[in-house]
């Protein structure tokens, strides 16, 4: 069993938790915590704000997310789980970093192009600086390893860049330089509308995306009108190439049950998608199931969710003072009384 010092990782409570942060996320960083000796997880609020400004609604995914991390295995007991903005040592590191961070480091970042589009000069500061952001997240706690999707890894690079060129220039060992860990089987699962999408929570489509606090019903009505083409089950995984909808369907199924795709491929070779489908169904409603009673039960009882959020804040706020002490020293400043 391998072994990690300290993870961290979050999500952005910009929307409804979905089947894709599930299984290419939430799912490993539950097993990772049982490998590994301190573990933080934050629902990263702060940068929701780079897209989202309903307030009520932050409130409400920030707790939801809060109920998922528990109801997929990670245990607060062991864990500090716990919101961004309630440790305001992220938002002091990251200006810091702001200063060693060369705008070509930033200009570089993919995910900048990707969300602000053809819109660059109407992009917001915060979705261009927001790496800097992740890199405080991640720095404040000296974490060692961050398990992230493949999206991401750029973004860690940038932390550890950052904690390279600031150990350098003060000629300090402050900062451990963080590992991205990318699990190879780490599922992408793609929108339920267009296979060549990842499945989104700031999809506008709820079609396209499977929500950890779906019932039933509104699984099997998803599946149903979940995307396919025309033709049969082929008899291997070479046969679903070009055709990213089915892919991304037994990809699913794959993900949730162990089976591999050949092995599925030639279970159902033949068979047109309608008949995969209510076996798909029926193992997302399997799967599913004791995560959303779990979810359901944490929602109902929003005071103590919050109790685990103070908590957690309370482990976090502990490490982070006690770094941001040091850093402070080390940048020149007077201590505070
Ligand atoms: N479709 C996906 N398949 C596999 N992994 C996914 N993740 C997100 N979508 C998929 C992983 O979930 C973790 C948390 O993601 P996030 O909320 O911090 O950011 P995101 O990747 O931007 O997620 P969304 O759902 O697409 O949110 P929006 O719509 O707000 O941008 C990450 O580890 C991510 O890899």
């Amino acid at each position: 069993m391998k072994s990690y010092q300290r993870i961290l990782s979050g999500v952005r409570p910009t929307g409804h938790i979905h089947l894709g942060n599930y299984l290419g996320a939430i799912r490993n960083w539950a097993q990772m915590s049982l490998e590994t000796k301190e573990q933080l997880f934050c629902i990263v609020d702060q940068h929701a704000l780079t897209t989202v400004v309903d307030s009520e609604n932050l409130k409400e995914n920030t707790r939801t997310i809060a109920a998922a991390y528990i109801a997929c295995g990670i245990d607060p007991k062991k864990s500090a789980i716990f919101a961004q903005s309630h440790v305001s040592a992220h938002t002091e590191l990251s200006w810091y970093l702001s200063c060693f961070a060369p705008l070509g480091w930033l200009n570089r970042m993919t995910q900048f192009k990707d969300k602000a589009g053809k819109n660059k000069e109407n992009a917001n500061l915060g979705l261009y600086a927001y790496p800097v952001l992740m890199a405080a997240d991640i720095l404040i706690y000296k974490a060692t390893h961050v398990p992230v999707g493949e999206d991401q890894k750029q973004h860690v690079e940038l932390a550890r860049d950052l904690a390279g060129s600031f150990n350098s220039y003060y000629k300090k060992e402050i900062f451990p330089l963080p590992e991205p860990i990318i699990s190879k089987e780490t599922a992408r699962i793609m929108s339920l509308r267009d296979g060549t999408k990842k499945m989104s929570k700031s999809d506008v489509s709820d079609y396209s995306r499977i929500h950890l606090l779906d019932d039933a019903d509104t699984i099997t009505l998803k599946i149903r009108k979940a995307k396919t083409d025309s033709d049969p089950i082929p008899s291997s995984k070479e046969g679903l190439q070009n055709r990213p909808e089915a892919e991304n369907l037994m990809g699913i199924y794959s993900a949730l049950s162990a089976e591999n795709i050949d092995a599925l491929c030639s279970e159902y070779s033949g068979q047109p998608f309608s008949s995969f489908k209510n076996a798909l169904t029926e193992i997302l409603i399997e799967s599913l199931r004791p995560i959303r009673e779990k979810m359901q039960h944490l929602l109902q009882h929003p005071d103590e969710l919050d109790k685990v959020l103070y908590d957690g804040a309370d482990i976090a706020n502990l490490l982070a003072e006690k770094h941001i002490k040091e850093i402070r020293e080390v940048l020149g400043m007077i201590p505070r009384r």
